[in-house]
Formats: structure tokens, C-alpha cells, sequence
């Protein structure tokens, strides 16, 4: 727990930084006198409507690992923080999931809870994501469906879900742990969910092999913490770039490992590296995924332009007098690195307190 001061410190910043980000605030002194007696008298303070908005916005700004954030000014924020309990919680981020998705034109949006209070920690959500696969299985050679998600599958199954029908892509309800309460659980309902089935611009019966993803990456594990204050639930998305799906979900060998069965369906030689169908395997993957969210309509990045997009991004923030902080090893593509021009640079990593950080124990 931080103490008042390391709070007060925090909130000096945020509330400089609101208002110098922000012409139409005017002097921050009045507001800085206000939540410094709020501290003083309650050991928290609350946020206004305009602060939890930039609040959100700057913590995507200052996500040193994302490479997407061009538009972070233009992230969509629901204000929910009168809202503790799991049930209208789940509700309200299906809800989210619904318009977010925005019929395959996906908008960046975040949904914001109540905040920790002071003994009394705010609500969490258990999911890493609104929406995630199954996994059936101890170990990921003979796990049904998505390993990563083992874990949920049976922490949902001990809380008493009785299992989905043992698909490889079969949805886990939502774990939502509501203030003073257990964590219960909520079966996702299928009208939240754009789902996109996977074909191959070539045909060759790719689409009879039943591979499908979710149209919206939506985190809902990580914390939000503006100006000292800790918002525990507050799932965001934005859309998916393509190699997260071709490059790491579907084809990394502790997730659905499906590098050799797309050789073995492009009629790779196997027996050695030296053949490189795995690097051949991935490009016909990932065309296969771009391809596909295409047809759909269903909004998808490519890497070569979402690297140039976040160059740009970087030079727009230091024109304006910023620096962009960045990780290297989570911003360059999990595939043709070298191809994209975020790699031959170097980044700061530099930290931030408003920002979005992992729950302590939280899967990173
Ligand atoms: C990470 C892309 C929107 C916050 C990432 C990663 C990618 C990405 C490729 C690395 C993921 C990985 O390797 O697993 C995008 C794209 C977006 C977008 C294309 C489209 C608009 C957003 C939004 C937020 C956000 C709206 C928050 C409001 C983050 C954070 C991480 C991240 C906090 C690090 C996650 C972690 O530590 O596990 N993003 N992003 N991104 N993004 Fe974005
Ligand atoms: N790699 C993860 C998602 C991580 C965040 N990626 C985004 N975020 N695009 C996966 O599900 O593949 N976002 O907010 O758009």
C-alpha cells in the first residue's frame, strides 16, 4: 500500500500535468489545494470526470511495450466507478465488448471501476482477457485448445463451471471478484463476441480446418494508476496487429503450436531446420489471419505499417515536447524484425506513475 505522501506526490504530477495538458482547466492551484484537504481527510481523493479521461489516455501514452498507441488521445472511456459488485461488473464488460467490436470497426475503449479505497481494495477481474479460449489439459503437448489458459480452465472448473463442449476454441466465462466478495464467474454471451474463422488467400481448405480468433484484444488483468490512485478493474482494447495471432498465439509451441500441421498442409520438407518451414510456415499463417479479419471486416493491423504508424507517433510526442518511452523487445514484431523499421533504433524505458502495471501474480 502507499502511503498519503507517495500519493500526494503522485497527484501533484497527474493534476500539473491535466492542466497543462489541458488549456481550458486554467491554474491547478485551486484543484491542488482541494485534493490535498481530500487527502488529508479521507486518505484518497476522487478523480473528475476530465481527469479520469486524460488519466486513462496518458497510461496508454506512457505503455512503454505497445507499439499502437498513435491514437491515444482518442481512446473511449466509460466511467464506471460506482461500481463494485461482480454481477453488473460482468454486465457492464460485455457491454464493453459489444461496443468496442462496433460490428468488426473496433474502437478503442476502456472500462473504469471503482478505484481502491483506503482498507478497502476495489474490485478485480481474474481473466487476463474479456475473452479467452479454453484449455483442457496439465501440459501444453496434450492440452485441447489454448495452454496459456490452463490455468483459468481449471480455477473456472474448481469454482464449479461445468466445461465447455471440448472445443479447441471453446469461450470461458468471465472471473470477476466484486468488493467484500469471492470471485464468481459469468458465462460470456455469445452476442458479445465477434469471432473471425480463419481461410487462406489461396483456399487449399484452410477453412474447413476450423481455425478461428476473436475479433478484440480487451485486458482486463492489469491495473490502472493515475495520480496515485488505483483503479484494479479497468479492461481497455484496441485492435489486433496481425502477428499476435499468426506469430505468437496460434503458432508459439506453448499456445496451439501450429507451425508443423501448416507445413505438413503446404507440403514443407520437416526434417530440418535448414529447410525453413518454420519461417515459411508463419508467413502463410499470418497471411492467413490478415487475409481473413479482412474478409470479415474486422479491423486488423499488419506490422509493417503499425511499426511506421508508432515512428510516427514518436515524432509527433517529441515535437510536442515529449519523450516516448519504449521496451524494444515488446514493440519490435515477433516476425521479420529487422523488416520493420522500429528495429534499428534504440528506446528509453522509462517508467511512469500513471500508467497500466500488472497485478502482483498477474500472468505477464
Ligand atoms: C501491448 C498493439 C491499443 C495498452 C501491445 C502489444 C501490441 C499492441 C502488439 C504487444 C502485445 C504482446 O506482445 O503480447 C496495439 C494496437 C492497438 C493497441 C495495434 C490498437 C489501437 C492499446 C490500448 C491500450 C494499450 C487502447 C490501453 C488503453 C497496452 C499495454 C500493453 C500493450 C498496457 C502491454 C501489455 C502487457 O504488459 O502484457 N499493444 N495496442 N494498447 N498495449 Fe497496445
Ligand atoms: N498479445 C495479446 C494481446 C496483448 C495486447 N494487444 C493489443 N492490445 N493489441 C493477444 O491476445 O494476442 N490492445 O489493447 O489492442
Amino acid at each position: 500500500r502507499s502511503t498519503t505522501a507517495q500519493v500526494w506526490q503522485a497527484a501533484e504530477e497527474f493534476i500539473r500535468l491535466f492542466h497543462r495538458e489541458n488549456a481550458g482547466a486554467g491554474d491547478p492551484r485551486a484543484r491542488l489545494a482541494a485534493v490535498r484537504a481530500e487527502l488529508a481527510d479521507t486518505g484518497t481523493y476522487v478523480h473528475t470526470a476530465e481527469e479520469l479521461v486524460h488519466g486513462a489516455r496518458v497510461a496508454w501514452r506512457n505503455s512503454n511495450r505497445c507499439i499502437g498507441r498513435l491514437y491515444w488521445n482518442s481512446l473511449r472511456v466509460r466511467d464506471r466507478r460506482g461500481l463494485t459488485d461482480a454481477d453488473t461488473i460482468a454486465a457492464e464488460c460485455f457491454d464493453h465488448l459489444r461496443e468496442a467490436t462496433n460490428g468488426g470497426r473496433v474502437r478503442p475503449t476502456i472500462t473504469v471501476f471503482a478505484p481502491d479505497a483506503p482498507g478497502r481494495p476495489g474490485p478485480v477481474i481474474w481473466s487476463e482477457q474479456l475473452v479467452r479460449y479454453a484449455g483442457y489439459g496439465d501440459h501444453p503437448s496434450i492440452t485441447v485448445g489454448d495452454a496459456r489458459n490452463a490455468p483459468l480452465t481449471e480455477a473456472l472448473l474448481r469454482l464449479g463451471w461445468s466445461g465447455g463442449a471440448g472445443t479447441p476454441f471453446d469461450l470461458l466465462p468471465l472471473v470477476v471478484q466484486g468488493v467484500d466478495d469471492k470471485p464468481r464467474w459469468f458465462d460470456t454471451p455469445a452476442d458479445a463476441v465477434l469471432e473471425v474463422p480463419i481461410d487462406h488467400p489461396d483456399g487449399d481448405g484452410w477453412a474447413d480446418w476450423g481455425l478461428r480468433w476473436h475479433a478484440v484484444p480487451a485486458i482486463s488483468n492489469m491495473c490502472l494508476e493515475i495520480g496515485g490512485i488505483h483503479y484494479p478493474a479497468a479492461p481497455f482494447n484496441g485492435w489486433y496487429m496481425g502477428t499476435e495471432i499468426g506469430a505468437r498465439n496460434l503458432a508459439d509451441t506453448d499456445r496451439y503450436n501450429l507451425l508443423p500441421a501448416v507445413a505438413r498442409r503446404l507440403g514443407l520438407d520437416t526434417s530440418s531446420d535448414r529447410s525453413l518451414w518454420k519461417d515459411r510456415a508463419l508467413v502463410e499463417l499470418n497471411r492467413a489471419v490478415l487475409h481473413s479479419f479482412d474478409r470479415a471486416g474486422v479491423t486488423i493491423a499488419d506490422h509493417h505499417s503499425e511499426s511506421r504508424r508508432f515512428l510516427s507517433h514518436m515524432e509527433r510526442e517529441e515535437r510536442k515536447g515529449r519523450e516516448v518511452g519504449a521496451d524494444w523487445s515488446w514493440i519490435v514484431p515477433p516476425m521479420s524484425g529487422a523488416a520493420t523499421p522500429v528495429f534499428h533504433r534504440t528506446y528509453e524505458d522509462r517508467p511512469s506513475s500513471t500508467a497500466y502495471v500488472h497485478h502482483p501474480g498477474a500472468q505477464e
